[in-house]
């Protein structure tokens, strides 16, 4: 396994806690909108609860997605051709990257996660299912540049970043990563690389807050999961039963917002620090941005992408789109 510059990537205190952790869910919980990062959702059973959304009734994007990946394999073939290293930006669900790698003809499979755990493990499952695939994990955060292994470096590169986790990024943040991505991926030195990349839909808000309120309540178990985890993690006193689940849609930034509301009045303790609640106020835990053909288009070309295709699910309600890196010089 390569660590980038052989930094271990989670950095822990004398009591094994980890400092990142720490150091946002304090700052969040002192900002006058209290707000914890939605990457902190994802310990074990955050991640097992994540995959049990994936397959509700109401949450539509997995599923839409890979019936684009199913349905589209000849086109993407036609387009991104052979021979290409395809780098993935978070480590290979199990189903929708066989349906890519599938279908291209890849050289190479590099899958890119901080989290060596989950690279482990579908780097492995990707290992049985292609046996003649080079496989080069890298643990790495992938919102800062990365070197790729030596062995991928003359090949040409074919960026994959499904699932629209773009889509929990503030328009900042993405542009940001897009911007690390093409540096990744090496935009200025070699072929142009191409870009993969999941970005869901605008559409009703009565269909996306249901996506995100599950009638079995799976999402809002995954949401309050991460108070647990502060509790866990962090000396936390948090009372959890004085916590709802709230997923709303914010119509002027286009996006599904999380919270954990206060039902009463609440102290408690983290990490020896004293925070307040007033019933009624929340904790902000995530957005997932949704897109039309036009904002995903302007947010790729701002992140140093040009979309070239962009492939529907048959409900419409999921794109993905293929874009190149754009050449310093083609603005007018
Ligand atoms: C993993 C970021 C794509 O935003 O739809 C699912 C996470 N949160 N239900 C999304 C999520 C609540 C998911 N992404």
């Amino acid at each position: 396994m390569r660590t980038e510059q052989g930094i271990a990537i989670v950095d822990r205190d004398e009591d094994g806690v980890d400092r990142a952790f720490r150091a946002d869910v304090l700052a969040g919980l002192r900002q006058q909108q209290k707000a914890v990062p939605a990457r902190w959702f994802y310990d074990e059973v955050g991640s097992q609860l994540f995959e049990q959304i994936t397959g509700l009734e109401e949450y539509y994007p997995t599923r839409a997605e890979t019936e684009i990946l199913q349905a589209r394999g000849t086109e993407f073939a036609d387009l991104i051709g052979p021979d290409r290293a395809v780098v993935e930006f978070g480590s290979g669900s199990s189903v929708k990257t066989p349906l890519l790698l599938e279908t291209i003809e890849p050289a190479a499979y590099v899958p890119l996660d901080i989290s060596g755990d989950f690279l482990r493990e579908s780097a492995a499952a990707l290992g049985e299912k292609f046996p003649g695939l080079p496989v080069y994990p890298v643990e790495a955060d992938f919102m800062r540049r990365v070197t790729l292994p030596d062995d991928v470096a003359p090949l040409k590169k074919l960026g994959f970043f499904p699932g629209s986790t773009i889509g929990n990024m503030v328009p900042r943040t993405a542009v940001d990563l897009l911007r690390s991505m093409r540096a990744t991926l090496g935009a200025d030195d070699g072929e142009a690389p191409l870009l993969l990349i999941g970005m869901d839909l605008v559409k009703d808000a009565s269909t996306l807050e249901a996506a995100y309120d599950d009638s079995q309540g799976v999402t809002a178990a995954f949401n309050l999961n991460l108070v647990h985890r502060i509790n866990r993690e962090l000396d936390g006193t948090i009372p959890v039963d004085a916590f709802a689940h709230v997923a709303r849609w914010n119509d002027d930034f286009a996006r599904i917002e999380m919270h954990l509301e206060a039902k009463r009045d609440i102290a408690f303790e983290v990490s020896g620090r004293r925070f307040f609640m007033r019933k009624g106020e929340t904790i902000h835990t995530e957005n997932s941005h949704k897109f039309t053909r036009r904002s995903a288009n302007i947010l790729l070309l701002a992140g140093g992408w040009t979309p070239l295709e962009r492939w529907l699910d048959k409900g419409e309600r999921f794109s993905l789109i293929l874009a190149r890196a754009t050449e310093h010089r083609d603005a007018p």
